[in-house]
């Protein structure tokens, strides 16, 4: 068993530690705008923190730093290399690392938010980096995306049907696609979201809060969506 699978749930005195929220889904879709508009809800009642993951670069650490949503050094980046999933997925230790040292260097945290290197539709966070999950997938993917499964789309704890307002330009029917989701969810939730529609994006903030009492409540269950389909590395 590796070893980041044995690290407790540390906690600061008293108070759980801060509830760890992955946002995965392919590259693209819109998860570093989802992190930007919950640091927006969110950063005035909560202490926060972000870790990205990219392969080659800094890009979305960057990104949201000059969004100016949080104070820059909350703001840290994983480098993955190879696969990003790798780092989310089979050894979350680099991650781990990160968020334990933001808990350090600012705790007590409320929330940390990872944006996964979003890859394809099958990547998902290991339960041992993240507590719970969002997978993001797009309308201007193409309104057949929802059905094409995965672990992400079929059990991640939220699933956001992003961009909504581009759907008339590319002739998706949003509220078709959500049935569709929630038709491959067996109950779990789904979000039509947008960042030019302020009430979804309200509406995705109080998840967000309500997860939290949950978290913090001790009540809430990390659930793994499911591993990736097998896969060879070159
Ligand atoms: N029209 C529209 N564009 C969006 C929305 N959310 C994100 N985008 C755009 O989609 C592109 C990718 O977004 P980004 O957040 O970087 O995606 P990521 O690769 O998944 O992190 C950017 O050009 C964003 O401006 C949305 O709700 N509506
Ligand atoms: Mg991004």
């Amino acid at each position: 068993m590796p070893d980041h699978e044995n690290r407790p749930h540390t906690h600061h005195a008293g108070r759980p530690r801060a509830l760890r929220l992955g946002v995965a889904g392919p590259v693209g879709t819109g998860k570093s705008s989802i992190l930007a508009a919950l640091c927006r809800a969110l950063a005035a009642e909560l202490s926060m923190a972000v870790v990205t993951n990219d392969i080659y670069t800094d890009e979305d650490a960057r990104f949201l730093r000059s969004a100016g949503v949080l104070p820059t050094e909350r703001i840290r980046a994983v480098e993955t290399g190879a696969c990003p999933h790798t780092a989310i997925r089979d050894d979350v230790t680099a991650n781990l690392d990160a968020v334990e040292d933001l808990e350090e260097a600012y705790g007590p945290l409320d929330l940390v938010l990872v944006e996964s290197g979003g890859d394809n539709l099958t990547a998902t966070f290991s339960p041992a980096l993240a507590d719970a999950q969002l997978f993001c997938i797009d309308v201007a993917g193409g309104g057949d995306v929802a059905r094409k499964g995965g672990p992400g789309i079929t059990g991640a704890d939220l699933l956001i049907v992003n961009k909504t307002d581009l759907a008339p330009h590319v002739e998706v029917d949003v509220a078709a696609m959500v049935a569709d989701a929630e038709a491959a969810r067996d109950g779990l939730p789904v979000l039509a979201l947008s960042r030019k529609d302020p009430a979804s994006v309200a509406e995705l903030a109080d998840w967000v809060r309500a997860l939290l009492v949950r978290h913090r409540a001790g009540v809430h269950v990390p659930t793994d969506p499911g591993p990736m389909a097998p896969h060879r590395h070159a």
